[in-house]
């Protein structure tokens, strides 16, 4: 096996924004991106053509640097890179000097055959957050882990690697922080400190570069600002998504998805949202409808409609071979799908039996996937699953030689899914003319965020998978994907009444809340499991669709910083060591006011930490001094979720979909607090791209404890709100508690309350 290390440097150029400096080995590439984001690209292949799935900037015109006899000296105004010349190491520092991350000394960036491996010192401190869908701990210090789509059917508490790669992790130490982002998609691997010598960490791929991107922002908030700035942010999602979603795989019929609609209605349990899963097609072709169980897509969608439901089918990338299908036959004319090197179209097999892959990494592929889809659109589909485009061909190797254009396989795979869903986010969008699609897509690379919403998967029935469940969506959340579900209940197998019941009040602080089910499970909608556990799951999805209105706001966050909207407590409480405990770790900020701990099913009290600061239980208005640990109740019927003290939190009374209009009211709350505070009211239509138009409501809304008011500021925007009428509804104010109502809620003025 050929070693090397990289060693000293020969020469110093810049190329307009770019420094190169090359060694015997390789040529070091540093361009400045933004006062905090640095790109450091080793590589071999200095002429190849520069290209990211992920990143949607270019570096700044113009580079100056300082040069000394033993290094060179980057300078911005957060951050210093050093780059020591003999031998060639890179070190990061903030503006003053102190170190942020650096090279390990030894072994620095290092190559073993194609293989490229950065050693990276670690400081005793140490924690790392991040890697996205990644099992274990939320400080990642010890573990290792692949990245290496991967159709991980039955995945259990540590499996490595699942569907998605996320190469990028945020360090803290010393009471600073700083992120890293690996942009490379062959299988790659990060090492934080898991060897048995723990003096450093490594992170590295089966060939490649060694692209990387360096931010150091000094709070973790910032640092998924820069990560979201650099890799893109989602766009609004249409309202009905943020509803609550019914799965399963799969209703068997038109009849069938009507029945289960119709339940929801006949017990006015609220929800917007069925699925179809695979059997909705003819012999599991893409693109078709089963001609006797879906025979009238069109008139089953619209009575579904007449519901206010809307409907989200799967697609998986498998085109069956068979002569006579469309897609098959344009997709073989065209040459349209990925092939050994001979030529031939590569066969696997999935559910339609053996089947060839679209190249989604072609454009013209991508654009005939997107008309692909007027048969789903047509008859009003509005929602675009994406499934197994790991790609998985039933969980066997693909064969590295398969060739995907000019690239093979390994070289791409990471990237396969996030294009397959790219296709039908940006095929889609055309379909619905000014309409927003629902896109979700099981695999996944960074920069996703930009076309879909992720779930994780197949998880199972257990009380650990509701853990990790959360506790992966958070760590996605990290890394720009703000819009994450998990399968309610539990994929395979059967939920316990109780941890159903536990796993769907969970999922009312979910980003995406669905429920789903395996075809050998039995049905799990909130009626299976007998009326006592029907009427919380009612309430639990009620308090969901109250939550709306803050909900939607927290993702109009997301859509301006990348902040997620399941947030794990180190974003905002970083160097408190408790959030790390293995007690704590899965709880998490619900947007910016509400906490919530995830509880096990069997457990009715639950042991808490709350971080400093007051705390008021949400279902009692109870307070909590933070920085404390606290054993609370947690029965079934009462999650434990805290609100910040200061929080501003809008709520609507409880509606059956998110095209019921209401009742007008606008409910604003506010607890008691003694710092001041505030929030960004947003809303739009909730449906069309009017919004970036200019047709958005948005309101500042803030409390001022000193002065004891609430300041609602003027709208900004052409758009109406839905609610003629707020009332203030007030929490934690001894005595003077009273609902104070105003009707000029579209007036573009200030509008203040004065509290007593
Ligand atoms: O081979 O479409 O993760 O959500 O229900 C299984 C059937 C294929 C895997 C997905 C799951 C979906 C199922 N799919």
């Amino acid at each position: 096996m050929e070693f090397k290390i990289i060693s000293n440097t020969q020469s110093i150029n810049q190329h307009n924004d770019t420094l190169l400096l090359n060694t015997a080995e390789a040529q070091v590439q540093v361009s400045v991106y933004s006062s905090t984001v640095i790109r450091v690209n080793i590589t071999t292949q200095a002429n190849k053509p520069d290209t990211s799935f992920a990143v949607i900037r270019e570096p700044l015109p113009d580079l100056s640097y300082e040069e000394t006899l033993q290094e060179i000296v980057i300078n911005t105004t957060a951050l210093q890179v050093r780059i020591q010349k003999d031998p060639l190491r890179v070190a990061f520092y903030t503006a003053d000097g102190v170190l942020l991350s650096k090279d390990d000394d030894r072994f620095a960036t290092a190559w073993q055959d194609a293989k490229v491996i950065n050693h990276r010192s670690v400081q005793p401190d140490e924690k790392f957050i991040g890697l996205g869908e990644k099992v274990g701990n939320l400080n990642r210090r010890g573990s290792a882990y692949v990245n290496w789509n991967t159709d991980a059917a039955d995945y259990q508490l540590l499996t490595d690697p699942l569907y998605k790669t996320f190469p990028f992790y945020i360090g803290i130490h010393s009471g600073l922080t700083y992120g890293l982002f690996l942009d490379n998609t062959h299988r790659s691997y990060f090492d934080f400190a898991a060897s048995t010598d723990n003096q450093f960490m490594w992170i590295g791929a089966d060939a490649g570069d060694l692209n990387y991107y360096f931010f150091g922002a000094q709070t973790v908030a910032e640092i998924i600002k820069d990560y979201t700035w650099l890799t893109g942010r989602m766009e609004m999602p249409p309202l009905w998504s943020l509803g609550y979603q019914q799965c399963r795989w799969s209703y068997m019929s038109a009849d069938e998805v009507l029945e289960i609609a119709q339940g929801f209605r006949d017990r006015q349990i609220p929800a917007d949202v069925i699925y179809c899963d695979i059997d909705y097609m003819q012999d599991f072709k893409i693109f078709t409808w089963n001609k006797e169980t879906f025979a009238r897509p069109k008139d089953f969608i619209n009575q579904l409609k007449d519901i206010n439901f809307k409907l989200v089918t799967i697609v998986d990338p498998g085109i069956k071979v068979e002569q006579g299908y469309q897609q098959y036959d344009e997709g073989v004319e065209k040459g349209y799908f990925a092939t050994y090197p001979n030529g031939e179209n590569y066969v696997g097999e999935v559910w339609p039996g053996r089947c060839h892959y679209p190249d989604f990494f072609r454009e013209d592929v991508r654009e005939w996937w997107g008309t692909s889809f007027n048969t789903l659109t047509e008859p009003g589909v509005d929602g675009f699953w994406n499934d197994m485009n790991e790609p998985s061909a039933w969980n066997q190797n693909i064969p590295p030689i398969v060739k995907f254009g000019d690239q093979f396989m390994p070289e791409v795979r990471n990237a396969y899914g996030m294009q397959m869903a790219r296709a039908t986010y940006e095929g889609t969008r055309k379909l619905l003319g000014n309409k927003r699609p629902f896109v979700l897509t099981r695999a996944a690379y960074s920069g996703m965020q930009r076309y879909s919403a992720v779930w994780t998967g197949d998880n199972a029935a257990t009380d650990e998978h509701l853990l990790l469940g959360h506790r992966l969506v958070n760590s996605l959340g990290l890394t720009g994907m703000a819009f994450v579900g998990v399968d309610i209940g539990g994929f395979a197998g059967n939920p316990s009444p109780e941890l159903m019941v536990r796993w769907n009040s969970l999922g009312t602080y979910t980003p995406m809340f669905r429920n789903h089910a395996m075809k050998e499970a039995d049905m799990r909608e909130p009626w299976r499991f007998g009326p006592e556990n029907e009427a919380i799951i009612k309430k639990d999805i009620e308090q969901r669709y109250r939550l709306l209105p803050y909900l939607y706001s927290t993702f109009y966050e997301a859509s301006q910083t990348g902040m997620p909207v399941s947030r794990t407590l180190a974003i905002d409480y970083t160097y408190d060591k408790s959030v790390y405990f293995e007690d704590y770790q899965n709880q998490f900020m619900f947007g910016d006011a509400l906490l919530v701990a995830p509880v096990v099913s069997y457990a009715h009290t639950a042991k808490v930490y709350l971080p400093q600061g007051a705390w008021y239980r949400l279902s009692s208005d109870e307070r909590y001094t933070g920085g404390n640990t606290y054993e609370v109740d947690a029965p079934l019927t009462d999650l434990p979720v805290f609100v910040k003290a200061g929080a501003i939190i809008p709520m609507q009374n409880i509606v059956q979909s998110t095209a019921d209009a209401g009742d007008g009211v606008m409910q604003l709350h506010v607890w008691q607090g003694d710092k001041p505070t505030s929030f960004i009211y947003y809303e739009d239509d909730g449906n069309t791209y009017d919004y970036e138009h200019g047709a958005f409501y948005k309101r500042t809304i803030s409390f001022d404890p000193a002065n004891q008011e609430v300041t609602i500021c003027a709208v900004e925007g052409s758009f109406v709100s839905k609610y003629n009428k707020i009332t203030m509804v007030w929490h934690g104010f001894d005595n003077r508690i009273a609902i104070q109502e105003v009707d000029n809620v579209q007036d573009k003025i200030v509008i203040v309350y004065k509290i007593q």
